[in-house]
């Protein structure tokens, strides 16, 4: 079973403008539209659409909690949220400009959580997740959850055994990578958080997989370098018509855990995720992807050993 835990859950919001973004003129919106927001959320859609059994944990404000199911339910998620009483679940802004590639994000900061609500999920992992599983901990921490309470619940993971996969940032990054997880997946900025600038990308990777045996540096439309038991592979990601990126990042993730949990070759996973992520971009919510699509794409990457 693959779990997957967001700590801070988002909705969506998807501005979809007439033109492109201008300062000092009034933009004006041709249409709004709410998609599933927050990285782990969106790593559990690729696994649902992959037919891997899983389910996503983690929080969700009352005060619109209907909102946050209404996504969940019509994306088909199993989930088994704990709720944080009297608080909203966040909202993030996708602001997409007319016959622009790519997207403009702008997150709010998320619900305050209690120690209490943390008691409750990190009591609700304990029970439900075993050496077997894999978890993904994935998206920024809210206001409330400190890095002491990462580093509870990473050692609550370290002791049940279980394969902990991380897609975080700045000092959680930091803190996973100290705590030696088993898989992260920084962006070519959070690397630059964990590396020193003198030594080169690869001799960085030698260093940090002393610690972390998965490290995945995805570069956007550059694609990815992945290091894993001592050797390096650069992954490149097939030239297509980028509409929104938004997820695209979270469902290289959530496609490639699939893979590992079907214990699948390291190279064949690379390739599949990265395909899967070339389909998200061609699509204008933050989430969906075609797997026939990606199967095509995919014979169009490459996976080179370094
Ligand atoms: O990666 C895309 C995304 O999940 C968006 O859908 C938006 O919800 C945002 O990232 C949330 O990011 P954060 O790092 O705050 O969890």
């Amino acid at each position: 079973m693959i779990y997957t835990i967001t700590l801070n859950p988002a909705i969506d919001r998807l501005l979809f403008l007439e033109g492109s973004l201008t300062k000092e003129k009034n933009n004006r919106l041709q249409k709004i539209t709410y998609d599933l927001g927050g990285k782990g959320h969106h790593g559990s859609y690729a696994m649902s659409r992959l037919e891997i059994d899983n389910q996503a944990l983690g929080f969700c404000g009352t005060t619109n909690k209907n909102k946050l199911e209404k996504i969940l339910l019509e994306k088909e998620i199993n989930h088994d949220l704990i709720d944080v009483y009297g608080k909203p679940t966040r909202e993030s802004y996708v602001i997409l400009e007319a016959d622009i590639s790519g997207s403009i994000l702008i997150t709010e900061r998320g619900f305050q959580i209690t120690n209490y609500d943390i008691e409750l999920l990190n009591e609700q992992i304990e029970r439900k997740v075993n050496a077997t599983d894999i978890v993904l901990i994935a998206g920024s921490l809210p206001p409330g959850y400190e890095l002491e309470d990462l580093a509870e619940l990473l050692g609550l993971l370290k002791k049940i055994g279980c394969f902990i996969a991380c897609d975080l940032s700045g000092d959680a990054l930091k803190k996973a990578v100290d705590m030696e997880v088993n898989f992260i997946k920084p962006n070519r900025f959070e690397i630059q958080e964990l590396i020193s600038s003198e030594k080169t990308m690869l001799d960085n990777l030698k260093e940090l997989s002393k610690k972390v045996d998965y490290i995945i540096v995805s570069q956007g439309s550059e694609g990815s370098i992945c290091s894993h038991a001592g050797e390096f592979y650069q992954v490149t990601t097939p030239k297509v018509v980028a509409i929104n990126d938004t997820g695209a990042g979270d469902c290289f993730v959530g496609s490639f855990l699939s893979g590992l949990s079907l214990n699948k070759p390291l190279t064949e996973c690379l390739a599949f995720a990265s395909a899967c992520a070339a389909s998200k971009v061609q699509h204008n919510d933050s989430t969906t992807f075609s797997v026939k699509e990606a199967r095509i794409l995919q014979k169009k990457i490459t996976v080179k050993k370094l």
